[in-house]
């Protein structure tokens, strides 16, 4: 019985000096199961009070009994203090420290020729035109006939136009879109027809066998030169700045009569002459006239009652006039350094 005794206070301090030092909650667990579980030290202990008196284990069963609180005592405290150390440590390892700088994040903008197409929509559109679109492969008819450039038209000629065959080609304008427009509506008619088109042209600065075109049309009853004026001047003033004048050149277009170019006063040098404006003050931007009768005619429209106007807008000449850049090149190598510039 003695030798019993010794051995419980013996295991009574050596277990509460274990779970004092357990330093996780795994190795606290381990030992509760080391010392109360089924096999345990203390529960052998327990089972082999069967040998001993009556009156013996009556006092060994108390004793055990209260090692036995005192170390689950123990292991609820030494799980307690492990389980607050754990939460200390993850907190420590999760705090975000709010004054560092954050990562910076790199938002897509648009494309300087996307920009522009995007600012003329927002000027036709808040006039009342609406948008169109059409296929960049169409018929050498849409392309060409519907829009007054006979057979002989010098436009036409195999080095300047890509043929897919002798009647389909890559558009070389956007007008192909308001030829199917007045070949199927009636006006009135006020739109404008953003896109890609093509040409065989080697590519140099100012030139490029794919780029984009904004053409404009309006057909109605008592359209005269004096709306095309006002429109495009305006539009001129929203591009490059309000004080500046306009001025239209006469020149010749197969589907316009009369035609027109417009030049807008130089924005960098107000008139004066720069390297801009190569000295003459002035800034050709867009191309323009009245919708030559015999266009209107084969979309089937009484030339009588209507009349119209129309013009076209080079989209990358725009970009590279507003935003100061010399060579059109530029704008399709999509180099990140280049068009950052521009954000
Ligand atoms: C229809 C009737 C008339 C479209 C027009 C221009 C003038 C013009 C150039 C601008 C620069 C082409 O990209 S560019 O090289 N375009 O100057 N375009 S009038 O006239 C039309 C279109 C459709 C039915």
């Amino acid at each position: 019985m003695d030798n019993m005794k010794d051995r419980l206070k013996a295991l009574l301090e050596q277990s509460l000096r274990s779970l004092e030092e357990t330093g996780s909650l795994e190795d606290a667990e381990a030992l509760r199961i080391k010392i109360l579980g089924k096999k345990g030290e203390l529960t052998e202990m327990l089972k082999s009070m069967k040998d001993l008196l009556p009156e013996e284990r009556k006092e060994f069963g108390q004793a055990a009994n209260e090692a036995k609180a005192r170390i689950e005592a123990g292991v609820a405290e030494a799980k307690a203090r492990l389980e607050e150390a754990r939460k200390k440590a993850r907190f420590l390892a999760e705090t975000i420290d709010v004054t560092e700088p954050g990562r910076e994040s790199l938002p897509g903008f648009k494309h300087l020729v996307t920009a522009t197409i995007d600012e003329t929509i927002e000027f036709f559109s808040s006039m009342g035109y609406v948008i169109a679109e059409g296929p960049e492969i169409d018929t050498v008819h849409n392309n060409f006939d519907a829009l007054n450039a006979g057979p002989n038209h010098p436009s036409r000629d195999m080095t300047d136009t890509f043929y897919i065959n002798d009647s389909v080609l890559l558009r070389t304008q956007t007008s192909d879109v308001q030829a199917r427009i007045i070949a199927t509506q009636q006006p009135p008619i006020r739109l404008i027809s953003p896109g890609r088109v093509f040409r065989c042209d080697t590519p140099d600065a100012t030139h490029s066998p794919m780029f984009h075109q904004i053409e404009g049309l309006v057909v109605d009853e008592g359209i005269t030169m004096a709306d095309l004026k006002g429109v495009l001047d305006r539009y001129a003033k929203f591009l490059f700045g309000s004080s500046l004048g306009t001025k239209f050149r006469p020149h010749h277009f197969p589907f316009t009569e009369p035609s027109a170019e417009m030049d807008v006063e130089c924005f960098k040098c107000g008139g004066k002459g720069c390297n801009v404006c190569k000295g003459s003050g002035w800034i050709e931007i867009l191309g323009c006239g009245m919708v030559h009768p015999n266009v209107l005619r084969e979309g089937g429209i009484d030339t009588e009652r209507y009349t119209g106007f129309a013009f076209g807008i080079g989209v990358e000449r725009i970009a590279m006039l507003r935003y100061g850049i010399d060579d059109m090149r530029l704008l399709y190598e999509n180099d990140i350094r280049f068009i950052s510039q521009f954000k």
